[in-house]
């Protein structure tokens, strides 16, 4: 048996500070239907897909930092691209800046993805586990990255969502770095895994120490080893190329549970590489090597749960 889709994973150039939420939006919709032209029917944005990269700023003035974010999904703006998406039965995954406002009118920040079905409904949420970088600007370093300044961690855990005939989920950027990521999904039988990133080409933390052809490995690296051991599809599409002065790594893909890369985003712009996809690929792997079931020892990996930072033996 096999369960075949056609997948897109939508790779973004720059947006830059200026450009409007309909702008980039038409630029969306413009690659939901050259993806559709080419047989997908699910298309993979990248992570805080609406606007520039804004957490690389300090931003103390409040109305324009709520400026960055959504405060409903779908609004006036995203709008036309659920109504694309319904006309065309394509669905897709989006990542957006998310702004909860909580009964007491407190409000609440998050770096967020939605899976939208075919028929254009909001079929599941996921909110970033994983808040990298600092909520301070540092010192020395090539540019800021103040993800923790303006979002907490998601609160959602790492769910899956049946939906499009299989099981999917979805992670955000700098989660395609962790196992735990993967696994979790894993253990919920995750077949497709969907993620979108902005990933300066020079590691901001790095302090000179990474060679820069090893960005792009590391990307790949993290996301062809989450496939491989939980026998599952990737997609992940990138914000990529010079955005507001930063140059952005490309390297969008759709990744096998095999662990290789089918598709691969070729620029840096918006580009849209498509793979057809067989939900049942993974299933040898998860039946096998990867048997859960069968060959995981949770009595010892008591730590990963309970120990957050590495803590060596004394000395
Ligand atoms: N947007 C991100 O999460 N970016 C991080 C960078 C800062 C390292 C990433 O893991 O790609």
């Amino acid at each position: 048996m096999s369960r075949q889709l056609t997948v897109a994973a939508a790779q973004m150039g720059p947006v830059q500070r200026a450009d409007t939420r309909s702008e980039v939006v038409d630029r969306l919709i413009a690659m939901l239907r050259q993806a559709h032209e080419a047989g997908a029917t699910l298309v993979v944005f990248p992570e805080l897909a609406l606007t520039t990269f804004f957490p690389r700023w300090v931003i103390d003035d409040a109305e324009e930092l709520d400026g960055y974010f959504e405060s409903e999904m779908p609004n006036n703006e995203t709008q036309p691209l659920f109504e694309a998406a319904r006309e065309l039965e394509v669905g897709f995954h989006l990542g957006y800046a998310e702004m909860q406002t909580e009964n007491d009118g407190s409000k609440r920040y998050f770096n967020t993805a939605i899976l939208v079905d075919r028929a254009g409904r909001i079929a599941g949420k996921y909110r970033k586990v994983h808040i990298p970088g600092h909520a301070e600007p540092q010192p020395g370093q090539v540019h800021q990255h103040l993800e923790k300044r303006y979002f907490e961690p998601g609160d959602l855990g790492f769910p899956v969502f049946r939906s499009m005939d299989g099981v999917m989920g979805m992670c955000i950027c700098n989660d395609r770095r962790w196992p735990e990521t993967y696994r979790v999904m894993g253990l919920q039988g995750v077949e497709l895994v969907m993620l979108g990133y902005n990933t300066p080409s020079a590691n901001p933390f790095a302090k000179g120490q990474e060679a820069p052809h090893l960005g792009m490995f590391h990307n790949h690296l993290s996301m062809q080893a989450g496939a491989y051991q939980n026998g599952t599809w990737v997609v992940a599409a990138a914000k990529a190329g010079m955005e507001e002065g930063i140059h952005h790594m490309g390297g969008s893909c759709v990744i096998a549970p095999t662990g290789e890369i089918v598709a691969l985003a070729q620029g840096e712009g918006d580009e849209v590489v498509t793979a057809q996809v067989d939900l049942e690929r993974g299933v040898y792997i998860r039946e096998t090597i990867f048997n859960f079931a069968a060959h995981r020892r949770i009595e010892h990996y008591g730590l990963i749960s309970s120990r957050t930072g590495a803590e060596p033996p004394p000395a």
